[in-house]
């Protein structure tokens, strides 16, 4: 046989041999076998120093036009191979798509801290900054630049747990109002200090040994009780709903002068009177007043350059009020039937 015929005998021959190739490591041993070095076409080309420069020439083009042949086909083993693979890959991984997918047990945000967050977004809208303080605070933090001197009267009016005769649990935040003033050293202020407190209560379904507080406190040129009715009213009507209204009565604590207890009209009978409100129509929400002078001077301000207002908001009671809970102890027990009903998503 010519080596012409040789070359043209081998894309012949190919087809079949590739047929047997099950894996891509045979498929290398054979294009080893045809396109190696030592393989049948460089077999065949080894073999032309005998012939003329035509037939020379004939050969070379017709072996090149072998050798792309044979490329392509192994080329397309490949790829052939390579489905092969996927296929079966595929075959094996499909998945059931209407099978119920795995739910996440996701905790949420709890309804006290909502309101503290809700609280906080709607005075800082106002302006206001929020002041964090410690839990563990000074008698002379709590009491005393309160105007709540030793055996005055009114520290009956919370029973506090002491640490010893200078430190305590804080029974309010307006110590972080306190360290707010004498940081500030007589500039203006305006802040509101959230956070847990304190009272040696026996819990019941209103009250909590342990709950949380909001205070504000602004400090400024000419404040007046207009500017703390006009605060307040704008929290009732964000906090619950744009038709409230709000009235002031006259009260007592020793750290204000004059002192406010706020009610907020009631949102059930819209006035007119009911079990929730008492017949009254309105539901106390918080307490507040103009700071008395005695409190400012011993933070460092000048009652005469100087004045302005405090609240103090009981967070558990307008949650109470916000949601209908009737009992402060659900915020503390952590049962989370009770505590679902207040995530974003359930
Ligand atoms: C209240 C009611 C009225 C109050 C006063 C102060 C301070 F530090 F400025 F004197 N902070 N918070 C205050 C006033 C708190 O809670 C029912």
């Amino acid at each position: 046989m010519g080596l012409i015929e040789q070359l043209e005998e081998v894309l012949l021959t190919v087809d079949a041999d590739l047929a047997t190739v099950n894996n891509n490591a045979e498929l290398q041993q054979k294009k080893a076998n045809y396109l190696g070095k030592k393989g049948v076409l460089a077999n065949v080309m080894a073999n032309m120093r005998d012939l003329s420069i035509e037939e020379k020439k004939e050969l070379g083009m017709r072996s090149n036009k072998v050798k792309a042949g044979l490329e392509a086909k192994f080329e397309a083993k490949r790829i052939e191979l390579e489905d092969a693979i996927i296929n079966a890959k595929l075959a094996n991984e499909t998945i059931d798509v209407t099978l119920p997918g795995v739910s996440f047990n996701n905790g949420g945000i709890h309804p006290l801290n909502q309101t503290i967050m809700e609280l906080e977004d709607l005075y800082i809208g106002m302006g206001y900054s929020v002041a964090e303080g410690p839990e563990i605070e000074t008698d002379e933090n709590c009491f005393e630049k309160l105007n709540l001197p030793k055996g005055h009267p009114a520290r009956d009016m919370q029973d506090t747990f002491y640490i010893n005769p200078e430190l305590l649990l804080r029974s309010q935040t307006s110590p972080v109002q306190v360290r707010t003033m004498l940081a500030e050293e007589g500039k203006p202020i305006k802040i509101i200090c959230p956070g847990k407190v304190y009272r040696r209560d026996a819990d019941d379904a209103t009250h909590s040994h342990q709950f949380m507080q909001c205070e504000g406190l602004v400090l400024g040129k000419d404040i007046t009780m207009a500017d703390l009715k006009g605060a307040l009213l704008e929290m009732a009507r964000k906090m619950f709903d744009k038709d409230r209204n709000i009235r002031l009565r006259p009260s007592f604590f020793p750290f204000t002068e004059p002192s406010v207890e706020v009610d907020v009209s009631c949102g059930l009978c819209g006035g007119k009177g009911c079990s929730t409100c008492k017949g009254t129509g309105w539901i106390e929400v918080l307490g507040a007043g103009m700071v008395n002078d005695n409190v400012l001077r011993m933070s460092g301000y000048d009652p005469k350059e100087i004045q302005g207002y405090a609240f103090g908001i009981g967070v558990e009671r307008i949650t109470m009020l916000k949601h209908k809970i009737d009992d402060i102890r659900n915020f503390y027990t952590n049962d989370v039937r009770f505590l679902d009903q207040f995530k974003e998503v359930k």
